[in-house]
């Protein structure tokens, strides 16, 4: 999954793609370069964040949405925690809806459900704008685990397929350093008892810089490092921003991890 933010201060890429022009282009690179899937995201929810307004939110991201459906083979999707852009998003192309707050909005499910839209539903604990205000948690994946199923039964009661549901450990979103590392290896765990494919974002996440010292730009190697292990560990898809570089890290490691199984 290519990450395309359209927003003026998205931790790693903010204010690249606000033009409308920019933002296809880079969707079309994104596409060029391998991307499975486009995320289209008008609201940063980095650490400290604060909500933009959904008329905003909408400006942002329906006229990239529209063009690039008319442009690119890939299926969009819209990383969105608002009911209402996320239906205005169905209808301009996306097909996927990335809610970083796994059904937070109460009509989000049920708008998935009327599109027949596949759903991400990510875990955060609180809201960006305080989420990393010393986080706490008794058995991290236990309770990582236990509200992404949670979260999946409200979506399969409203009526979204079965298939259709992603599940996501949302790292950097209300964790520590400890609270990221015990998440990326405990991901076949949280596969089992989750029961769904596994998105993982990891993408020049900042545990990378408490762990390389580097900044943000120089992030791709500590990233790739991430990437093999979620690929390891049984990821179904990742979120990147480096999408060239990533996609030879996944064809490698999932290649040996086919071959792994195979023997
Ligand atoms: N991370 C970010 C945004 N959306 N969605 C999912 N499913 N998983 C993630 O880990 C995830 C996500 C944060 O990254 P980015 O979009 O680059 O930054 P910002 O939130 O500042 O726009």
């Amino acid at each position: 999954m290519g990450v395309l933010n359209v927003t003026p201060d998205s931790f790693s890429d903010g204010g690249a793609c606000l033009e409308v022009e920019a933002a296809v282009r880079r969707g079309r690179e994104l596409a060029a370069q391998g991307a499975d899937v486009i995320d289209v995201g008008g609201e940063s929810t980095r650490p400290g964040a604060a909500e933009v307004p959904p008329e905003e939110e909408l400006r942002r991201v329906l006229p990239v949405l529209e063009r690039l459906a008319a442009v690119v083979d890939v299926p969009l999707s819209v990383d969105t925690r608002r009911a209402e852009v996320a239906r205005r998003a169905l209808e301009a192309g996306a097909r996927v809806v990335n809610d970083v707050s796994a059904l937070g909005d109460p009509r989000m499910a049920q708008v998935c459900a009327a599109a027949g839209a596949t759903v991400v539903l990510m875990h955060m604990r609180g809201r960006p704008a305080d989420m990393q205000a010393d986080p706490r948690y008794d058995d991290v994946v236990g309770e990582v685990a236990g509200l992404l199923a949670g979260a999946r039964e409200r979506a399969r009661r409203e009526g979204v397929a079965p298939g259709s549901i992603w599940v996501d450990p949302g790292i950097g979103f209300g964790k520590t350093l400890a609270h990221n590392l015990a998440l990326l290896a405990a991901l076949p765990r949280l596969r089992v008892e989750t029961g769904c494919p596994l998105l993982v974002g990891v993408s020049r996440k900042s545990f990378l810089g408490a762990l390389t010292g580097r900044p943000v730009a120089e992030r791709v190697h500590g990233t790739a490092g991430a990437v093999a292990m979620c690929v390891a560990g049984g990821a179904d898809a990742v979120r990147v921003h480096d999408v060239a570089e990533m996609r030879d890290v996944v064809k490698v490691c999932d290649a040996i991890r086919r071959s792994a199984n195979r023997n």
